[in-house]
């Protein structure tokens, strides 16, 4: 019961990293682990915002009164565990506190989300939350919403359009980090060797998770500068994908690999099972590190089949309705609320198994 309840408190201390002393959302908010990264992209390459609210004028945003709101929720896609849970943790939450929502599924198409942010509109949807498939492409229905004063909050996979003008804030983890993270692991794994051959498996591109998970990545590379980048590929999320992947990899190479770096969970299954199809011995032969920490993973970590994840939880509702229900009061809501990140190992797993889902 302690462990839940530290789960939840865990989960419910997020931290605008822009300003931890500014306006905030009472009592919901903690010092973020990592002060010097100013927003989730402000570290990636080619991340930087175009320009800022205050340059460009912010936005002002209509919120609804709380007897009224309707959520539209707008999310990307449900191929894989993390994005189901996600759905279920909006609905519930919306359930448990008595709020209308609507939620529609865009099937990973640019095109479709542009319609289904549309149709939320047209529905009467007064608050907008998106996950985007495409942090570009996004920006049409970003528009419709800023036209019509509908505060539109981002989730999960952000936009690259300018936070205070195109949308109001962006709740999610920090993937600069968590690619940072990865770096690390690695880095420490291999200390040993000279070159360290990396095998970066991506997730579906046009996503700031995947710009960002990957630019952390790079930062520690170029700081190491000696890591060996092998491949640097797609398997947009999927396992199946991943597999494949590897396996072309494993035999283009003769097995010649020190470490694959995963986007996520569901692909570092994928490719522990193309590296223990060729033979290979993970944690010896070979170290797979992945992100996301559902419970199969952790369940891979004991058994020795994966090196590594750094959690990256999909339930955080609760977060992103405190801060609707702090913008309806009034507040002013900052640009990025970042969720705390684990790296878990067999060092650490136990410990942390109840971050799992
Ligand atoms: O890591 C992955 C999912 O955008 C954070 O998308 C999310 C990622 C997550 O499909 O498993």
């Amino acid at each position: 019961m302690k462990k839940v309840l530290a789960l939840i408190l865990s989960l419910t201390m997020i931290c605008s990293l822009a300003a931890c002393g500014g306006a905030s959302m009472e009592g919901e908010t903690t010092p973020a682990p990592d002060t010097e990264t100013e927003s989730p992209a402000a570290d990636a390459e080619d991340a930087e915002p175009a320009a800022d609210a205050d340059a460009v004028g912010a936005t002002e945003w209509v919120w609804p009164s709380k007897e009224e709101l309707h959520v539209g929720y707008s999310q990307a896609d449900l191929a894989s565990t993390w994005r189901t849970v996600e759905s279920e943790d909006m609905q519930r939450v919306a359930d448990e506190r008595g709020y209308k929502i609507t939620i529609v599924n865009a099937e990973g198409d640019t095109e479709q989300q542009l319609s289904d942010v549309e149709s939320l509109l047209a529905q009467g949807c007064n608050v907008i939350v998106i996950t985007a498939v495409d942090g570009d492409a996004i920006q049409p229905a970003l528009d419709k919403c800023k036209e019509k004063g509908v505060p539109v909050i981002m989730k999960a996979r952000g936009s690259n359009g300018v936070p205070g003008v195109d949308y109001v804030t962006f709740f999610s983890s920090d993937f600069v980090a968590e690619g940072r993270y990865a770096g690390e692991w690695i880095a420490k794994a291999c200390a040993d060797k000279e070159t360290i051959k990396v095998a970066e498996i991506q997730g579906i591109l046009g996503g700031t998770d995947v710009r960002d998970r990957s630019g952390g990545f790079h930062e520690v590379a170029d700081k190491e500068g000696n890591f060996d980048f092998v491949v640097e590929q797609t398997a947009n999320f999927s396992r199946t994908e991943a597999q494949e992947v590897a396996a072309n990899v494993l035999q283009s190479t003769g097995g010649e690999i020190d470490a694959f770096y995963c986007h996520n969970d569901e692909m570092a299954l994928g490719v522990s099972l193309a590296c223990q199809s060729a033979g290979l011995k993970i944690n010896e032969d070979v170290y797979i590190v992945g992100v996301d920490g559902m419970y199969e993973t952790f369940n891979a970590i004991k058994d020795g089949t994966v090196s590594a994840t750094i959690t990256c939880t999909p339930k955080f509702a609760e977060q992103v309705f405190d801060g609707i229900e702090a913008g309806i009061a009034g507040e002013t809501l900052e640009t990025f609320y970042a969720i705390e990140d684990v790296p878990v190992d067999a060092t650490n797993v136990e410990e942390n198994y109840d971050l799992g889902f």
